[in-house]
C-alpha cells in the first residue's frame, strides 16, 4: 500500500493543559516520524509526498469563514506583539451569545474552538494545510483505482468540526478526503473512526447528510474526552437521521469486547455500501497509551486491519491519534499489514 507523508508536519508542535499546567503537547512530531520509519522498515510500500491543493478544497467540510480564521489567526495574534502560541481563553457556552463573530483575535479564538487543545503557532497553518493535502493526495490514489492508501496525516483532524478546532485538530483531514470522494463520482462515502476518542468533528460535518455515513468506536464520553459528544443516541438529524452510529465503550475495553462492537459497525457499513471507506486511524486504543484507557495489544491491530479488509471496500486510511511514541509505528503499520493480509 502506498503511503503519503509530508515533512512539513514538523512545523507544528504546540502546548496543552496537562493537569492544570501548560506543557508540551502529547501530539508531537516524533509521532509521525515514528510511523513513517515503521512504514519503511516493514516494507509497506512506496512513500510519496503530498500534492498541493488550495484552500477551496477545505471549504465544504468547513465553512469559508472558519478556514479564513485559521489562515489569518497567527497574523492577527502576533500583530498584538505576542510571540508565543495563540490559545483561546473564553468560549460561548450554553446561554452566552454565539451568533456574533468577534472582530478581535482573542474573541475569535474562543468562537472557533471547542477547547484549549489546538494552539496556533507561526507555522501551524502551513503544517495543517500539508496534513489536509496528504489526505487529499491519498484520496486521489484511491479514486485512481488503488485498493487502499495510507495518508500519514499530522496534525490529526477528527475533532475539528465545520466551524471549530480542538483536541489537537484544525482541519478535518478525513472529512475533507470524504468530501473530495463525493465531488469526484462517489455517490456515498463512509467514515469509520477507530481512534480512542470520539470523532466529534467528523460527526458534526456529516450529521445532517445522507451521502456520508459516520461510524465511531470510542471511549464512553461520560469519562473520556471530548465528553460532550459520542453518545449512542446521536443518530443523525433530518435527512441524515440513521447515518451516524456511535459505539461508546467502557474503560478497559479489550479486543474481544472491541471486536464485538466492530462486527456490528461492519454490518452497518456493509448495508450502506459506500463507494469509498475512509478510516480515521487512531491507535490510542493501545493498552499503553498515556492519555487513553482501552487495552488493545499490538497483535490486535493486525486483527483490526483484517476486519476492515473483509468489508471489501476501496479504503483510505487517515492517521489520527496514538501517543505512546515507541509503539505507535508498530501498531499503525500492523493495521495496514493486517489489511493487506501480510501479517501473522
Ligand atoms: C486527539 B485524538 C490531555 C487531555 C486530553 C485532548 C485529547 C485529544 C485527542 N491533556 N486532550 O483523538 O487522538
Ligand atoms: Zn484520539
Amino acid at each position: 500500500m502506498l503511503t503519503v507523508f509530508s515533512e512539513s508536519h514538523r512545523l507544528h508542535y504546540g502546548i496543552e493543559l496537562k493537569d492544570g499546567l501548560i506543557a508540551r503537547s502529547f501530539e508531537n512530531p516524533q509521532r509521525a516520524d515514528t510511523v513513517v520509519a515503521r512504514v519503511r522498515a516493514a516494507g509497506l510500500g512506496e512513500v510519496i509526498g503530498e500534492t498541493h491543493y488550495d484552500r477551496s478544497h477545505y471549504v465544504g467540510a468547513h465553512s469559508d469563514r472558519y478556514v479564513h480564521f485559521l489562515e489569518t489567526a497567527w497574523a492577527e495574534w502576533s500583530a498584538t506583539g505576542r510571540k508565543h502560541d495563540a490559545l483561546p481563553l473564553v468560549w460561548p457556552v450554553r446561554t452566552l451569545r454565539d451568533d456574533i463573530e468577534p472582530s478581535f483575535i482573542d474573541g475569535k479564538l474562543g468562537y472557533y474552538a471547542m477547547d484549549a487543545g489546538s494552539p496556533i503557532g507561526a507555522h501551524t497553518w502551513e503544517a495543517v494545510c500539508s496534513s489536509a493535502n496528504v489526505a487529499l493526495t491519498g484520496v486521489d490514489v484511491v479514486l485512481a483505482g488503488a485498493r487502499a492508501a495510507f495518508a500519514l496525516c499530522r496534525p490529526p483532524g477528527h475533532h475539528a468540526a465545520r466551524e471549530y478546532m480542538g483536541g489537537y485538530c484544525y482541519l478535518n483531514n478525513a472529512a475533507i478526503a470524504a468530501q473530495r470522494c463525493l465531488a469526484h463520482g462517489a455517490r456515498r462515502v463512509a467514515v469509520l473512526d477507530v481512534d480512542f476518542h470520539h470523532g466529534n468533528g467528523t460527526q458534526d460535518i456529516f450529521y445532517e447528510r445522507a451521502d456520508a455515513l459516520f461510524v465511531s468506536l470510542h471511549g464512553d464520553p461520560r469519562v473520556s474526552f471530548p465528553y460532550f459528544s459520542g453518545f449512542a443516541d446521536e443518530e443523525g438529524r433530518g435527512v441524515g437521521l440513521g447515518f451516524n452510529a456511535n459505539y461508546p465503550l467502557p474503560e478497559g475495553t479489550d479486543w474481544p469486547r472491541y471486536s464485538h462492537a466492530l462486527g456490528d459497525a461492519g454490518k452497518r457499513l456493509t448495508a450502506y455500501a459506500p463507494d469509498v471507506l475512509v478510516v480515521s486511524l487512531g491507535v490510542d486504543t493501545f493498552e499503553g497509551d498515556p492519555i487513553s484507557h482501552f487495552a488493545l495489544k499490538s497483535n490486535d491491530f493486525i486483527r483490526l486491519g483484517e476486519a476492515i479488509a473483509r468489508l471489501g471496500m476501496p479504503t483510505l486510511f487517515v492517521m489520527e491519534g496514538g501517543y505512546m511514541v515507541d509503539e505507535i509505528g508498530t501498531n499503525a503499520v500492523n493495521v495496514l499489514l493486517g489489511f493487506e493480509g501480510r501479517a501473522a
